[in-house]
């Protein structure tokens, strides 16, 4: 049988230069996140001198802060992490849209990996479940996205 080529990227960080971009809003929520992709990072072996943490206002500013980080080329990735809850804004929609289509755009424009660690929940408890609790954490897996995306990045 024909050997397949098979290209994936290794989970190691060592020497990896990351920006951890965070919204305060919902604070107690997102700083869970930013613990989340720092522990991820750092145990899978990135140190901490090599990972800078960003704080913004909210997620509606993410993309023009993730793309200056992208266009100063000092990292190899960014992980986002944010809380957008529908409950306590009537503009959520436009929020969310507005993030996540921005990102995805500084992340083709750049091609830079970009982990998407922003929670777009319907109600406090659903952020909660996804902040370290029982849905996880979402700031390990969007930096272990951007971690794995890098390595395999870095091969093509
Ligand atoms: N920003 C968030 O990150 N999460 C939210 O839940 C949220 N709500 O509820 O409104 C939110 N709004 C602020 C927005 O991101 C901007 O910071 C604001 O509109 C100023 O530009």
């Amino acid at each position: 049988m024909p050997h397949i080529k098979t290209i994936e990227g290794q989970l190691e960080a060592k020497g990896l230069k990351v920006a951890i971009l965070a919204s305060r809003f919902n604070d107690f929520i997102v700083d869970k996140l930013i613990g989340g992709a720092v522990d991820a990072l750092t145990r899978h072996g990135a140190s901490r001198e090599d990972l800078t943490i960003v704080k913004i206002p909210g997620a509606f500013e993410m993309p023009l802060v993730a793309q200056k980080l992208a266009k100063s080329g000092k990292y190899d990735g960014i992980v986002c992490v944010g809380a957008v809850i529908r409950g306590a804004t009537p503009h959520f929609d436009v929020v969310v849209n507005e993030c996540a289509k921005g990102l995805a755009q500084v992340s083709l424009s750049f091609s830079i990996p970009l982990g998407f660690g922003v929670l777009t929940t319907d109600n406090i408890e659903q952020a909660i479940e996804r902040a370290g609790s029982k849905a996880g954490n979402k700031g390990v897996d969007a930096a272990m996205a951007m971690l794995e995306t890098a390595r395999v990045v870095a091969q093509l």
